[in-house]
């Protein structure tokens, strides 16, 4: 019989390339979404119309345990993944309370749902590289955590509490703790799809100077496509573990920003300095970058490169897609996305040329 597997989270971007993944490999996938009264399935459309007996969406909320308790007792997983979250973290910073409920308590709220039907599932829980806050690089399993947000402090709560009930309960409940993993289907009001989105709009004239915070600050962006596989991986193993999911590198804002540029033929040069830091294209001189200090956060994770020799050698894992390459995919698909509003041959032309 097919397996089952539970997604909450299913609507973020996580959400929707580990269902297409799990579907792929003949699972039945149910996934829970948050009530909105305007619907927030674009990621999963294509999903819904190719598995329509396969792919089950239900209405549930990581703040609501008698909602969690009943999808579990109805539905009962083989496989449960808990990607749900208030994952942005300068919002956490803004709505502490909200990042705790969800983060935090939900995963309780879930575990303990779990443990009340004695549901034998395999549980795979979205730690994060923000735990490690400003640990030396490279981080791996054995790093200790700095948590220095109320995102990495909520999470952290819900890692010890997976080691915890695996420990206590003996339950197959494994902690992901990913590094940043991007895509086209990455919100935009994260840094790299914010960028790849802006240059879109801009070249269709929808919009003019992009701003940003931090161009300082490092992090190891891997694609989320390869990151989906490691957490199946980590649920097909014997035992349950913790794993770093990460490619080994790392790059600045700064870096990304240069390199979306470079892809649209918006070669990238900067001049002043700290809050008048501007980008100015090379070829024209026109503006194209702003510091805005509002988009800076109360404190900031300075660099995150991952050590992911563990997954490596344990699981087979391995991150497919380089930064070059997660970088054009993105400006392409955003590029692709606008293309309906006639871009200049010129701009296009630059940017599939080069694949
Ligand atoms: P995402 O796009 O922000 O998706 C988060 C999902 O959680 C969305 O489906 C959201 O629903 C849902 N959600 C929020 N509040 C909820 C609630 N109260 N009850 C039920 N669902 C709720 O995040 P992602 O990038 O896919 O990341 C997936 C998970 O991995 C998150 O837990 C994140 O913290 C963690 N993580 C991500 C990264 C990364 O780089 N992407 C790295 C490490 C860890 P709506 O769409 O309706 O808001
Ligand atoms: O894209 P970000 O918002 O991602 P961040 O904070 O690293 O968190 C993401 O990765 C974590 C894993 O390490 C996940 F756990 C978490 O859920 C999320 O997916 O910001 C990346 C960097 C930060 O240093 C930020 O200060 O970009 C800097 N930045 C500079 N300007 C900006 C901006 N970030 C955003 N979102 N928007 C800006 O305008």
């Amino acid at each position: 019989m097919a397996k089952a597997a539970l997604i909450t989270g299913i609507t973020g971007q996580d959400g929707a390339y580990l269902a297409a993944f799990l579907l792929d490999k003949g699972y039945v996938v149910h996934g829970m979404r948050l009530y909105e009264a305007t619907p927030n399935t674009q990621r999963l459309e294509n999903l819904l119309t190719q598995y329509p007996d396969q792919f089950h969406l239900h209405y549930g909320d990581m703040t609501d345990s008698g909602g969690l308790y009943r999808l579990l007792a109805q539905i009962k997983p083989d496989e449960i993944y808990n990607l749900a979250a208030l994952s942005h973290v300068r919002v956490s910073f803004d709505l502490p309370e909200s990042a705790a409920n969800i983060n935090a308590m939900g995963t309780l709220r879930l575990l303990e749902a779990m443990r009340a039907l004695n549901l034998n599932a395999r549980f795979y829980q979205a730690s994060s590289s923000e735990m490690f806050g400003n640990a030396p690089a490279p981080q791996n399993e054995n790093t200790p955590f700095q948590p220095c947000s109320p995102y990495a402090a909520s999470k952290l709560y819900a890692y010890w509490l997976v080691r915890t009930y695996r420990d206590s309960y003996g339950m197959h409940a494994s902690n992901g703790i990913l590094f940043n993993h991007e895509s086209p289907l990455r919100g935009e009001e994260f840094v790299t799809r914010k960028i790849t989105k802006a240059i879109a709009d801009l070249i269709a004239g929808k919009s003019d100077v992009l701003k940003l915070g931090n161009l300082e600050a490092r992090r190891d962006w891997g694609h989320a496509r390869d990151y989906v596989e490691g957490m199946w991986m980590m649920l097909q193993a014997d035992k349950p573990d913790d794993f770093v999911l990460a490619t080994g590198e790392t790059y600045s804002v700064r870096d990304f920003v240069e390199a979306a540029f470079t892809c649209m033929g918006l070669p990238v040069f900067w001049t002043g300095s700290g809050l008048q830091e501007k980008g100015l294209c090379r070829r024209t001189g026109r503006l194209l970058i702003e510091i805005d200090e509002t988009l800076f956060r109360p404190a900031e994770i300075n660099c995150l490169c991952g050590d992911a020799t563990k997954a490596k050698t344990q699981l087979g894992w391995v991150p497919r897609t380089d930064f070059a390459g997660l970088v054009h995919e993105m400006v392409r698909a955003d590029l692709d996305e606008i293309c309906a509003n006639d871009v200049p041959a010129d701009v296009t032309n630059h940017v599939y040329a080069a694949e």
